[in-house]
């Protein structure tokens, strides 16, 4: 029997491009980006490093509502997006409004999403995408519809999901991977691993020893990567891209990853179960610190382009949050009226009541 028996978790090494000291250690996957292009994805990356920390402090002083911190993630997140165009269709979850923004959704809107303003859940014209989801794995599912929708139309189009660790113990994980792969839909699952599920480790979510293995059961391709690498995250997001439209089918990237922060600002303590040291370790593997060394040898990055992209960051938050404020305030004939294309009975009478108290 033992010939037969198969230890899958081996078939999957972490794919890197750029190492912690910013060489290029796989220079035959080395992704084709001009030199304008790479610069781009790391003014993306500082760009949403500093909206990271300009959303933190806001929460803080009570001017947003809910926020799950992105900084460590930012390889994972943005460049992954960096490898789409704009009419694949973004399915993100709660901690992916950063690619979302870079997908067409102002800042404004963003910050009215935190507050739970519905407007902030409105994508404007030509943006592909829905609004964060804040169930775990749900919009697995979602994906995989849209998907499959994108290759029954022949669409040169990909549909394109995230979730963390923790989403893959999730049933709609499951249910939407493989489905998708029975389709051969024009799907890319993302995890971004970042070790913990709230405070729940990695190890104590699942006994798989890669979360990219998962795709096996589904009959898709998988792949394990660098989640702190941008060229490695890129290169393979570009790749699921390119064989999905083929009809080649989905692909699912667990990038291995870390998040600095707290899970989000509703008063999670990481303190509790992480330890200095981990974090210290992790900060070494930072993505922007990575990339700034490898444009840097390039000759393509100065001190002094990174300051002009943080302040252009500041000052967009500025105009965002000052334009947010400003944003009429929700009411509940809003919220009615953009639950429902027609209105039950009981809804319609109160439709009117509130319509009435509202025009005092
Ligand atoms: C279906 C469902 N169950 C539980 C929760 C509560 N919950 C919110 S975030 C979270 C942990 C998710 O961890 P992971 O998937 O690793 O994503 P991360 O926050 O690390 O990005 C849980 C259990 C939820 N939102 N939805
Ligand atoms: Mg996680």
């Amino acid at each position: 029997m033992k010939h037969v028996l198969n230890k899958v978790e081996k078939k999957f090494k972490m794919f890197q491009i750029l190492n912690e000291e910013g060489k290029v250690v796989e220079k035959d996957d080395m992704p084709d980006l001009s030199d304008e292009e790479l610069k781009e994805l790391m003014r993306r990356m500082v760009y949403t490093r500093i909206l990271d920390q300009r959303s933190i402090a806001l929460n803080r002083q009570g001017r947003l509502g809910f926020y799950a911190p992105t900084a460590g993630q930012e390889a994972s997140q943005i460049a992954s997006h960096f490898a789409l165009e704009k009419e694949d269709f973004l399915l993100p979850a709660y901690r992916d409004v950063p690619q979302l923004i870079w997908h067409g959704l102002p800042l404004y809107q963003a910050f009215l999403f935190s507050r739970g303003h519905f407007h902030g859940n409105q994508m404007p014209e030509g943006v592909r995408a829905l609004s964060p989801q804040i169930i775990i794995g749900a919009q697995y599912i979602q994906a995989a519809g849209v998907g499959l929708g994108m290759r029954l139309r022949g669409k040169d189009a990909v549909a394109v999901t995230y979730t963390g660790d923790g989403g893959t113990s999730q049933g709609d994980f499951y249910e939407g991977i493989n489905f998708a792969g029975v389709y051969d839909a024009n799907c890319i699952f993302i995890v971004q691993n970042n070790g913990f599920a709230i405070s729940v480790p990695r190890e104590m979510q699942t006994k798989a020893k890669t979360l990219a293995q998962k795709a096996v059961a589904a009959g898709i391709e998988g792949i394990q990567v660098d989640g702190m690498d941008p060229l490695a995250v890129y290169a393979a997001t570009k790749h699921a891209r390119e064989r999905a439209i083929k009809g080649e089918g989905p692909m699912l990237i667990e990038t291995i990853t870390y998040r600095y922060g707290p899970h989000t600002m509703a008063g999670d303590d990481p303190t509790r179960y992480r330890t200095s040291e981990l974090d210290s370790e992790w900060e070494k593997k930072d993505p922007i610190v990575r990339f700034r060394k490898f444009l840097e040898e390039k000759g393509l990055w100065t001190l002094e382009e990174e300051n002009q992209v943080i302040e252009q960051a500041k000052e967009d938050i500025r105009e965002a949050i000052k334009k947010a404020d400003q944003y009429p305030k929700q009411k509940v004939t809003d919220f009615i009226e953009n639950m429902f294309e027609e209105l039950p009975l009981n809804l319609q009478e109160q439709m009117e009541e509130y319509k009435a108290k509202e025009s005092k």
